[in-house]
């Protein structure tokens, strides 16, 4: 559609937009079954739009909504075992994964550097390696689909500016040996950043609740930097990814100068950014608790359990039992993308895992019991 020259009248806009949005799956339906996103919180929604206008590229001209940002940083890092962080709510993590690598990267200052990734990271490691020159090695999985410790202690040379670990695995939702990445970067002296884009808001609180996994934060001392993306199961709205650090020098190491701004320092590599996003966070992290958060994980959890349980029952075969709240699965006589293909015919949208080739189905809040029923329904009748 062209631009009109004279405009349109807004009854006229909305109208026409009302049109395309019934082109978009809602997560209300129950249908999409294969993000990591979820409908925000309605308060999340309403502070937002309140916040719409603040702009945290220039953060000396809305004070109140950097002071917010301070106090997400602190909640986060307080979740996390250290309340003495410091970092940014950003567009998510991928801009959160980008600002650890270049801090790792900037704060060793090595010539060729290189960086460890698990095989199974999410490609946002592949855009930061492109972007930052780094080498990008990849390390092997066990057999449990978990970074193999062994293969990144064979790819570890004089170059290695960063190894990763994910808590929360993208297609599997699996959580790394961080405990033992974390010793082994504390006696090499190299630089641990964890991606806990999706675990962060999960683990923390499935762990208060009595769920046994292991420790991924600020608790390990090998642990330099963490990628926490409250618009997952945070319930905040798009964009909000948080990333923090264990001391300033990291975000110093890779500020720039911003001479007529307000602020005259900046390491984020987004300039003009949404303050709604920071606020919207504020406001459903203290507006849920802990507590709140503990009831969402727990039926989320309760959920993948079921599917998983309904999964066995039917016959299929699941990738590994789920740690967190995603389930991979394959039918015996089926490829996973057939499956896929007939389950969209039938509006259900999952995705595919690549490693190992499964249907992925990620349990996020919108999804509920009669949701997985109805699915289960439509997945034995293919
Ligand atoms: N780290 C991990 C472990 C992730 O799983 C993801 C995204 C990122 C980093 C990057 O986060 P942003 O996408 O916020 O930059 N994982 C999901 C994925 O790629 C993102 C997603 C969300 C995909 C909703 C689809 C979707 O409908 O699968």
């Amino acid at each position: 559609m062209e631009m009109d020259f004279k405009g349109l009248s807004r009854d006229k806009v909305l109208k026409l937009l009302k049109r395309v949005k019934r082109e978009d799956l809602t997560y209300d339906s129950g249908k999409i079954l294969g993000s990591m996103c979820t409908s925000p919180h309605p308060l999340a929604k309403e502070v937002f739009c309140e916040f719409i206008e603040s702009n945290l590229g220039d953060p000396g001209l809305f004070k109140g909504t950097r002071a917010l940002e301070k106090d997400v940083i602190r909640m986060i890092g307080e979740l996390l075992a250290d309340p003495n962080v410091v970092g940014h709510v950003v567009t998510g993590g991928t801009e959160a994964n980008l600002m650890a690598m270049r801090a790792a990267r900037n704060i060793t200052g090595l010539a060729e550097p290189e960086i460890i990734v698990p095989r199974s990271a999410h490609f946002s490691f592949k855009k930061a390696a492109e972007i930052l020159r780094l080498n990008l090695k990849e390390a092997a999985l066990g057999p449990d689909y978990r970074v193999d410790v062994d293969s990144v202690v064979e790819l570890l040379s004089s170059n290695t500016v960063a190894i990763v670990g994910i808590a929360g695995t993208t297609e599997l939702g699996l959580v790394d040996p961080i405990p033992e990445l974390s010793r082994l970067c504390e006696d090499e002296g190299v630089y641990l950043h964890v991606d806990a884009a999706l675990g962060g808001f999960i683990i923390p609180f499935l762990k208060e609740a009595g769920y046994d996994l292991p420790d991924f934060d600020f608790r390990l001392d090998g642990v330099t930097s963490v990628t926490i993306d409250p618009h997952k199961m945070g319930l905040a709205p798009i964009p909000s990814g948080c990333i923090v650090f264990r001391g300033q020098e990291y975000l110093d190491s890779m500020s720039i100068e911003t001479p007529y701004l307000t602020e005259k320092q900046q390491s984020t590599i987004v300039g003009t950014r949404s303050g709604a996003s920071a606020a919207a966070t504020w406001a459903i992290m203290k507006y849920m608790g802990h507590e709140g958060y503990i009831r969402v994980v727990k039926d989320s959890m309760r959920i993948t359990q079921f599917l998983a349980r309904e999964l066995k029952r039917c016959g299929f075969e699941l990738v590994t039992e789920p740690q967190l709240n995603i389930v991979a699965f394959n039918s015996p006589d089926m490829s996973p993308e057939a499956l896929a293909y007939e389950l969209e015919l039938r509006g259900w949208s999952v995705s595919i895992s690549s490693y190992p080739p499964a249907v992925r189905i990620v349990l996020m809040p919108h999804i509920k019991k009669e949701h997985v029923k109805a699915f289960m329904e439509d997945l034995t009748g293919i």
